[in-house]
């Protein structure tokens, strides 16, 4: 059994937190959590960390003793610098309370990289985790909408160079802008986004943690991720009643199925795909010859089946050479950070003028 720990960082990583915990309560309605007990298809302890009391408060299936708040009045709003100083008078507390669920195979940290808490404990905590434990530690970031805000956009920047310079085991992107199209509002974008990312994370532990017909493991995730520049997406498809394996593997990597936009023909560095279905459906020729035909591209595929009476899904994971989205994203970074800097000098001054009409004045009385 693997040993598996998930830490959701700041309100966005903690609701993709309750989503798997709410998968693991099953999917039997609103009740569930009152009569029924968690199952995770290995053993996880989750933890959801926050500075922000209300955020865990709002959690629903994350269990109090799952809940660790971090004082610092209602979260660091948006303020990185704030954030860091609060993970450091912190640390051994947060350290203390995860050393205490034992020790891990696998390591998985859920953040939002455009807020003020998530994005500025995420790299910390990799630093420290990385001290103590040996495991893989898989970042799951997640971009923010484009338009939110030119401090979401400088946030990301940043948090984003720190993460990928603290070399975790990965970083797997999800793309809130590029995932906008699953809702037309955005409490059901977020919700979409949460129970999606959950659920493949769920598909990729429950795999690894199964015995497979054609075998991928830890030791491979772990080749995966360290692939590339150490970022990359995440593909899934569910067959639909026509398609036969080979499209079904295909399907995983169209747009449509990529929690972060990539060419993985071209960008990839890497792969793993999961396979699961019913043996009938599971042409082990017909996987063989797509994974190679794939492999052509991209340097190296790993390939996992894993027999389920079920329809096919596929769980594709891909490293990435060149990130040309980031490239965009780090260039409006910029462009933002200039603009904001520009608009406080001009304020400045502005407000230099307004003070020099009673330079030589004094008040009267
Ligand atoms: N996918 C998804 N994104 C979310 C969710 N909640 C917030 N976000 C995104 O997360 C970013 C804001 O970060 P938060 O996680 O709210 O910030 P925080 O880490 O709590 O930090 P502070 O509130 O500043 O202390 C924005 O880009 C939001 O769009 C969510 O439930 N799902
Ligand atoms: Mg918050």
């Amino acid at each position: 059994m693997l040993n598996i720990l998930i830490l959701g960082l700041g309100q966005c990583g903690n609701r993709i937190l309750d989503a798997v915990n709410h998968e693991a309560f099953g999917r039997g309605g609103t009740f569930a959590k009152y009569y029924s007990r968690q199952k995770f298809p290995a053993t996880v302890k989750t933890i959801a960390i926050n500075t922000a009391i209300n955020d865990l408060k709002g959690l629903e299936y994350t269990l109090a003793k799952d809940r660790l708040h971090v004082p610092h009045l209602h979260g660091v709003g948006a303020n990185r610098t704030v954030g860091k100083q609060v993970f450091n008078e912190n640390k051994e507390m947060i350290l203390s309370e995860i050393d205490k669920r034992g020790t891990f195979d696998l390591i998985f940290i859920f953040t939002s990289t455009a807020g003020g808490s998530g994005s500025s404990f995420a790299p910390l905590l990799v630093e420290e985790l990385k001290k103590t434990y040996t495991a893989p530690i898989i970042c799951i970031a997640v971009l923010p909408f484009r338009e939110e805000g030119s401090i979401f956009l400088q946030n990301t920047a940043f948090c984003l160079r720190e993460l990928i310079d603290m070399k975790p085991g990965g970083v797997l992107l999800v793309d809130n802008q590029y995932l906008k199209k699953y809702a037309g509002d955005i409490k059901s974008a977020y919700d979409r986004i949460n129970i999606t990312t959950a659920r493949r994370v769920l598909f990729l532990i429950e795999a690894l943690n199964s015995e497979m017909l054609m075998v991928t493991d830890l030791g491979d995730l772990k080749t995966v991720m360290n692939g590339g520049v150490g970022v990359g997406t995440m593909g899934f498809y569910e067959a639909s009643k026509d398609s036969n394996i080979k499209s079904t593997i295909l399907g995983s990597f169209k747009p449509s199925g990529l929690l972060f936009p990539a060419n993985v023909y071209t960008d990839g560095a890497r792969a793993m795909l999961i396979i699961k279905g019913d043996k009938k459906y599971l042409d082990l020729d017909l996987i063989t010859k797509t994974v190679e035909e794939l492999s052509r591209d991209v340097g190296q595929v790993f390939k996992g089946v894993l027999v389920k009476k079920e329809r096919p899904k596929v769980l594709s994971l891909f490293t990435l050479n060149s990130v040309p989205e980031l490239d965009k994203l780090y260039a409006a970074a910029a462009d933002a950070i200039r603009f904001e800097m520009d608009k406080r000098d001009k304020s400045k001054k502005q407000l230099n003028t307004a003070f020099s009409h009673i330079d030589d004045l004094e008040p009267i009385y």
